[in-house]
């Protein structure tokens, strides 16, 4: 299998935290690609009609793309239990909460890098900081005992969202007021696949 990735995504890496903590990552070969939203990479482009990454090319089926899928897709594949049964709805709303902070906390970084500056829409930026600003406050109160539990993809996936937080918006200071969630990640992100896969500029 080929992964297509970036050094910088957090939807890349939640598949690889998934490779690592599933213990297949030998059996991925990671292809590092340039892909913007207006320059999407060719072979990012063949894969997935979407134009983004990650998209995981398999030599006898189609390739798969989302990260929500090729996550499901490798947890199937190594019999890992990343999604139980008696808690799924929960662990699948945890990880749209997830990708729900990354889509947005992504956006900000394409509205400041990708739109010509006079056209940098601050009131859409704060917008898209809201959601995520909610998002932290909801898992800081009401998903504590979920997260404190046994992990599974809804752990993997907020744990790349804090990651990601921290890598391009430090400045935010998401732990201010939420000390639940900080001192459950400062764990977290001790864990060997966690360490194994921080992000690169
Ligand atoms: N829902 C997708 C989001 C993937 C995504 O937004 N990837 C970014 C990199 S972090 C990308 O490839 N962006 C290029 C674009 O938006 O055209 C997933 O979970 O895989």
């Amino acid at each position: 299998m080929k992964l297509l990735t970036s050094a910088a995504s957090p939807f890349v890496r939640k598949v690889l935290v998934t490779l690592h903590e599933t213990d297949q990552i030998d059996e991925v070969e990671t292809i590092d690609v340039h892909n913007t939203p207006l320059a999407p990479h060719p072979a990012v482009a063949a894969a997935n009609p979407t134009g983004k990454i990650p998209a995981l090319i398999r030599s006898d089926a189609p390739a798969l793309y989302d990260s929500r899928v090729i996550c499901r897709y490798l947890d199937h594949r190594a019999e890992a239990g990343l999604y139980p049964e008696n808690r799924i709805w929960d662990t699948l709303t945890l990880e749209a909460t997830a990708d729900g902070i990354l889509d947005a906390a992504v956006l900000i970084i394409y509205e400041e890098r990708f739109r010509p500056t006079e056209k940098v829409s601050m009131e859409w930026i704060e917008g898209q900081w809201t959601k995520v600003s909610r998002a932290l406050d909801a898992l800081n109160t009401r998903w504590m005992s979920h997260l404190n539990g046994r992990m599974d993809m809804g752990h993997i996936a907020i744990g790349c969202a804090l990651g990601y937080l921290d890598f391009r918006h430090d400045a935010r200071q998401w732990r201010t007021g939420r000390d639940a969630l900080a001192g459950w990640y400062a764990g977290f992100a001790e864990r060997p696949s966690m360490l194994a896969t921080a992000p690169k500029a």
